[in-house]
């Protein structure tokens, strides 16, 4: 049999192998196309992580059920949470570093591989529309600090003072508590959002948005914005994001590995899992750290696995408007 009947005859019940095979060559390129055209899909779909994301989903929806293309879904989307003042993890309201600022971190990624990211951005309501001016508006991919402030200004976002009377009350207590001598991550403070759409020409984007780890050090960028580490599409395949503990994230190139693991032929969930018991095999201690990885394929297929329980995602498609619990490997 040749390799193109292989791929063909294989492709109905093997279509995530079949992507592993494909990737590679334009006449392969071809025979996936013919897959996903004869396996059901789900699209338009949105997925994005915690709670939070039954409201995200719902403006990234507005987008996508009028055939708008997924891109401005996933950055409309997050803006919601960027916005919502009693989200204690993203944008405004978002819990300060030690010295009590707000830092922001950001990125975004369009179906082309193309995309833009913002770090250690202070006093700016949407990081992500930063993240995305960087895209459209610059040659490079990261802005950080100051630099990104000022580009920001530039295109015309406004100066916001992000940091909210009860946000700061809580770090005011926490700089009395006794908690301040180990800060340590925990599921409470952790839930940033990330999200991944698939449109209804079947391009993939997504984003990511964070104020990050509370009480971190001040200048501690973690995954949320790095490329690779806490987003990654490649629409050839999927896409995926990550939440948690962003150092652990970045040290296996979390997002960029779920979706290779992907490309290889395992189900989004598979490939979360694996992602994930990388992370548990390369540290001594795995002791509350927590770290999610949510997936989608292109067939629309969606997985999410975390470290430990607890970790949830909202999913939005035709079919679909509800919370779900991710797998995970261990109680806390
Ligand atoms: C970070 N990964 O800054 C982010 C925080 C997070 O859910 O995901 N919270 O490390």
């Amino acid at each position: 049999m040749s390799r193109r009947k292989f791929l063909k005859t294989s492709a109905l019940g093997i279509g995530g192998i079949l992507l592993a095979k494909c990737a590679s060559g334009s006449d392969e390129k071809i025979e996936l196309e013919a897959t996903l055209s004869s396996t059901p899909l789900t699209k338009p779909i949105v997925i994005s992580t915690w709670n939070h994301g039954i409201d995200a989903n719902k403006a990234a929806w507005e987008i996508l059920e009028k055939g708008g293309n997924a891109l401005d879904a996933v950055e409309a989307g997050v803006m919601v949470t960027e916005s919502d003042a009693d989200n204690r993890s993203v944008g405004l309201g978002g819990l300060p570093d030690r010295e009590g600022k707000v830092t922001l971190d950001a990125c975004i990624m369009n179906h082309e591989n193309e995309c833009g990211a913002v770090a250690f951005l202070q006093d700016i309501e949407h990081p992500i529309s930063v993240a995305r001016k960087v895209m459209e508006d610059t040659p490079h991919v990261m802005l950080v600090g100051k630099g990104a402030y000022d580009f920001a200004i530039e295109k015309g976002f406004e100066h916001k003072d992000l940091l909210t009377p009860e946000a700061k009350e809580e770090w005011l207590k926490w700089k009395e508590s006794e908690d301040q001598k180990k800060p340590e991550i925990n599921s409470e403070n952790h839930d940033t959002i990330g999200m991944l759409a698939m449109d209804a020409d079947g391009n993939i984007s997504g984003s990511c948005t964070t104020s990050g780890w509370a009480y971190k050090l001040h200048g501690r960028v973690g995954d949320s914005p790095i490329i690779g580490a806490g987003l990654f599409v490649d629409n050839e395949v999927g896409g995926a994001c990550a939440t948690g503990m962003g150092e652990a994230v970045i040290r296996i190139a979390g997002s960029a590995t779920v979706v290779e693991l992907m490309r290889q032929g395992k189900s989004p969930k598979e490939a979360c899992k694996e992602a994930v018991d990388r992370i548990i095999k390369k540290h001594k201690n795995v002791e509350g750290l927590q770290v999610g990885f949510l997936a989608i394929n292109k067939n629309g297929e969606v997985g999410g696995h975390s470290v430990y329980a607890g970790f949830n995602y909202a999913q939005k498609d035709n079919a679909t408007d509800e919370m779900k619990d991710a797998t995970y490997e261990m109680e806390w």
